[in-house]
C-alpha cells in the first residue's frame, strides 16, 4: 500500500476547513482533518511544504512508524500547527487501513463498547427567555445533554452566545471565527460573570428539573481562586462538568480548584499532547479530557491518552465544535464508540453547505451519535463542491478588560 499522492485541500463552505487526502498505489484514498481555527493556512503549508514530500513512497499500513517519524524527525516537537498536521496524516492512514480491511474504523479499534455516543449540544441566550427557548429547541431536536452559555449584564459580547438568537429553522449556530482581515474585539469582566452565572443555573434547574445533564464552558478566563469560587457556587446545580475554568498551561493551578470544589472539571481542547495532561491525570485533578483527534496528533496518540486517563478514572469528552470538520468528527466518533472510558461527545452540527462538501454517514438520533458502518471513517469529500468555496480570511475574537488590558478569550 504505497502512498502515491497526498493532497492538501482548503475549502470554506461557511467556515474554513483543511483536509488531507492520501492516495495509495491501489487507488484507495484516506482523509484526515487538519483544521486549526484562524490559523488554517499555516497547517496547510506545514503539510504541503514539509510533510507531503515525506509521505510519498511510504507504506500506508505502517501507522505507528509514520506517526513516530513525523513527530521525532522534525526535531521541533508539539505545538498546534505541527500536531494538527500529524493528526491529518494519522487519521487518513487509519481511514485507509479500515477501508482496505472493509470495516468501519471502530472495528479496528476493538469494536463497539456501546450502542451510541451521548452528545451534548450548545444552548445559549442573551437573556433567560432566549436561553430557555434555546434549551427547549435542543431538547426538541433530541439532545439529552446541554451546554448552557449566557450573556453577562453590562458586557457586549460573550463567548458562546450569538449576537442574534439562532432561528429554530435556520442553521444560525454560534460561530466564533468571523470572516474579515482583523479579529473582533470582545469585552470581559470576571466579577460580573461570577455574580451572574450561578443564578442562571438555578433558573435552568428550576425550569428543566434535576435530570438533564448540564455543562458550562468557562473558556480559560478565571484565575484558580475564581474558578474554585465558581465551581463551589455551581455545586447545588449538579453540573456534568465545568470546562476550561483556567488557562491550563499551568497544570498546578487545577490543584487549588480541586481542593475547593466537587464540580467535575473538563479541560484540554487546546492541548495537543499527552504531556499537557501529565499532572492533571496522574493527580486526578480533572474528570474529562477534552482533546480532539484533529488537534492532538490523530487516532494513534488519542488512544494512548484515553488509555492513560482510564487508569485514573478520567473519561473522554472530545472537542466537537464546528471547527472540527466532519472528517475530524467522524474520527472522534469511531474512537468514542470503541474506548471503555467514554464520557460524552460535544456535537455542534455543521451547516448545509459543509454537509454538501463532506458527505457523511454518521447519524444523530435521540441524543446519541453513531459513526455508521461504512468501511473507513464514512466521510467522503466532494472536491468539485469544495472548489466552489475558496478560503476566506477569518479570525477568532480576542478579549479586553474594561481598562483595555488584553484578557484570555
Ligand atoms: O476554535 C475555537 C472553538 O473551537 C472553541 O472556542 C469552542 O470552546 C469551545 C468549545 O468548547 O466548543
Ligand atoms: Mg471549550
Amino acid at each position: 500500500m504505497k502512498i502515491v499522492a497526498a493532497d492538501v485541500l482548503v475549502t470554506s463552505p461557511g467556515r474554513n476547513f483543511v483536509t488531507l487526502k492520501v492516495t495509495t498505489e491501489d487507488g484507495l484514498t484516506g482523509l484526515g482533518d487538519a483544521t486549526l481555527n484562524g490559523r488554517e493556512l499555516s497547517v496547510a503549508s506545514y503539510l504541503g511544504d514539509h510533510v507531503v514530500p515525506l509521505l510519498l513512497g511510504r507504506d500506508a499500513r505502517n501507522i505507528e512508524d509514520t506517526w513516530q517519524f513525523l513527530y521525532r524527525s522534525a526535531y521541533w516537537r508539539r505545538g498546534p500547527v505541527t500536531m494538527s498536521a500529524i493528526s491529518a496524516v494519522d487519521t487518513a492512514l487509519w481511514d485507509l487501513k479500515a477501508k482496505a480491511a472493509g470495516m468501519p474504523l471502530y472495528q479496528l479499534l476493538g469494536g463497539a463498547s456501546r450502542k451510541g455516543i451521548l452528545a451534548y449540544g450548545h444552548a445559549s441566550g442573551q437573556d433567560q427567555h432566549q436561553l430557555f427557548d434555546s434549551i427547549r429547541h435542543h431538547l426538541d431536536v433530541g439532545f439529552r445533554a446541554i451546554r448552557v452559555q449566557t450573556s453577562v449584564p453590562s458586557l457586549n459580547a460573550v463567548y458562546g452566545v450569538p449576537a442574534a438568537p439562532a432561528s429554530r429553522e435556520g442553521d444560525g449556530h454560534y460561530e466564533p471565527a468571523q470572516r474579515g482581515s482583523l479579529p473582533a474585539e470582545e469585552d470581559w469582566d470576571t466579577r460580573a460573570y461570577l455574580r451572574h452565572i450561578p443564578g442562571v443555573f438555578e433558573a435552568v434547574r428550576n425550569e428543566f428539573g434535576p435530570e438533564l445533564p448540564l455543562l458550562h464552558d468557562g473558556h480559560h478566563r478565571m484565575t484558580p481562586i475564581e474558578a474554585a469560587r465558581l465551581g463551589k457556587a455551581l455545586e447545588p446545580y449538579d453540573l456534568f462538568w465545568l470546562e476550561d475554568c483556567t488557562p491550563a498551561e499551568n497544570q498546578e493551578a487545577l490543584r487549588l480548584v480541586r481542593q475547593h470544589t466537587i464540580t467535575p472539571l473538563a479541560i484540554g481542547e487546546v492541548f495537543n499532547t499527552v504531556w499537557d495532561y501529565q499532572t492533571l491525570i496522574r493527580e486526578q485533578l480533572i474528570d474529562y479530557v477534552r482533546s480532539s483527534v484533529t488537534h492532538a496528533g490523530g487516532i494513534t496518540p488519542m488512544r494512548k491518552l484515553v488509555d492513560f486517563a482510564a487508569q485514573y478514572q478520567v473519561k473522554s469528552g472530545m472537542h466537537g465544535a464546528t471547527d472540527i470538520s466532519p472528517v475530524g468528527m467522524a474520527a472522534a466518533l469511531h474512537l468514542d464508540l470503541a474506548i471503555h472510558n467514554f464520557g460524552i461527545q460535544e456535537y455542534m452540527p455543521h451547516n448545509e453547505r459543509t454537509n454538501e462538501v463532506f458527505r457523511q454517514t454518521f447519524t444523530f438520533r435521540d441524543g446519541y451519535l453513531h459513526p455508521g458502518d461504512e468501511p473507513g471513517l464514512g466521510v467522503e469529500l466532494d472536491e468539485k463542491a469544495a472548489a466552489g468555496f475558496p478560503y476566506q480570511t477569518a479570525y477568532l475574537p480576542f478579549s479586553r478588560l474594561r481598562d483595555g488590558t488584553i484578557h484570555d478569550w
